[in-house]
């Protein structure tokens, strides 16, 4: 079944991307078993010119409907493009998962797009546990881009920049206070900023809002709106020069990222193993069992 499933993607076949997806979702143990064979055969097949791009900002922000403009133009290149839309706040607000469908509804019906809202009950701090190796099978499936869409709350930031080559920060226009400081730790993840909305009453308080950051920012930061072509040609520009002048960083970012993706894995597989052995033990006293229970842990590993 692997080898027809492999193929399959690799030639591009939704269906069986759309499987593949299910099966790497998954937690049973069954899946888990598959979803190992799958993606370490999918990994060799990897396509290094795939751009992975990460794009957080709060909900509300715009990050779907800029994803669905930028996503036109590329299409336009004829590009495939891939869109993991993942939002841990859609249990409390509701519809949300479906309001990335509709917001981005020319990707959604596109046959060389794939948007894939993430449940939010497979989120760890905003980032889902597969996403990794759903950022496989379309780097396989020789999808140009992939988008991983977030809610920037804090540790997600660097959930994400730890998947992506290139991290967009979607921020709106700021007033008042809020001018005097951007979070430090934008500044040190961010590839590129955007300050969104730029439109109607809010445009002369977002070319501020740039002019402001860019006082503390060494980053690119430009101002945008859905509603203006020329800025969504701008962020792809962007974009494009980051992916022409960064090979380096990127190349030096995905080994540390395989790195950390390798390590994660160990550390889910020990986690069983230790849940296993711990539960089957009668504990008295913690610290006095720990010694017994590592060399338990030992004979296992
Ligand atoms: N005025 C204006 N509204 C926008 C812009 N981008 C998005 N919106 C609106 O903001 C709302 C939230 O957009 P959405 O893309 O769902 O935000 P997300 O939660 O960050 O994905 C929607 O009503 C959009 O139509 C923009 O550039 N200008
Ligand atoms: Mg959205």
């Amino acid at each position: 079944m692997n080898k027809e499933i492999i193929s399959s993607i690799l030639n591009g076949d939704r269906r069986a991307i759309a499987k593949a997806l299910t099966i790497v979702e998954s937690t049973t143990d069954k899946d888990r078993a598959l979803t190992e064979s799958l993606i370490s055969k999918l990994f060799e097949y990897k396509n290094t010119s795939t751009r992975i791009i990460g794009f957080s900002g709060i909900t509300g922000s715009g990050k779907s409907s800029l994803i669905e403009e930028i996503g036109k133009r590329l299409l336009e290149q004829n590009k495939k493009i891939a869109v993991l839309a993942i939002d841990p706040s859609s249990p409390i607000h509701g519809g949300s998962i479906l309001g990335d469908k509709t917001r981005m509804s020319t990707l959604s019906n596109h046959p060389d797009c794939f948007v894939r809202p993430v449940p939010s009950k497979f989120n760890n701090g905003g980032i889902s546990r597969s996403t990794r190796e759903a950022v496989s099978i379309f780097s396989a499936a020789k999808y140009d881009y992939i988008f991983i869409e977030t809610v920037g709350v804090g540790q997600t930031e660097y959930s994400v920049s730890e998947l992506c080559d290139c991290f967009v920060v979607n921020l709106l226009p700021a007033t008042g206070d809020e001018l005097q400081g951007v979070k430090k730790g934008i500044n040190e993840l961010a590839d590129i900023i955007l300050i969104n909305k730029a439109d109607g009453a809010l445009e002369t308080q977002a070319n501020l809002t740039v002019n402001e950051y860019k006082k503390s920012l060494m980053k690119p930061i430009v101002s945008t709106s859905i509603y203006a072509p020329e800025k969504i040609e701008e962020i792809i520009k962007l974009i494009d020069n980051f992916f022409f002048t960064e090979t380096e960083t990127i190349k030096i970012k995905r080994e540390l990222q395989n790195q950390q993706w390798a390590k994660s894995l160990v550390v889910n597989d020990l986690e069983q193993i230790i849940d296993a052995v711990t539960e089957k033990s009668k504990i008295a006293n913690p610290y006095h069992e720990k010694k017994q229970l590592i060399e338990k842990l030992k004979k296992l590993i």
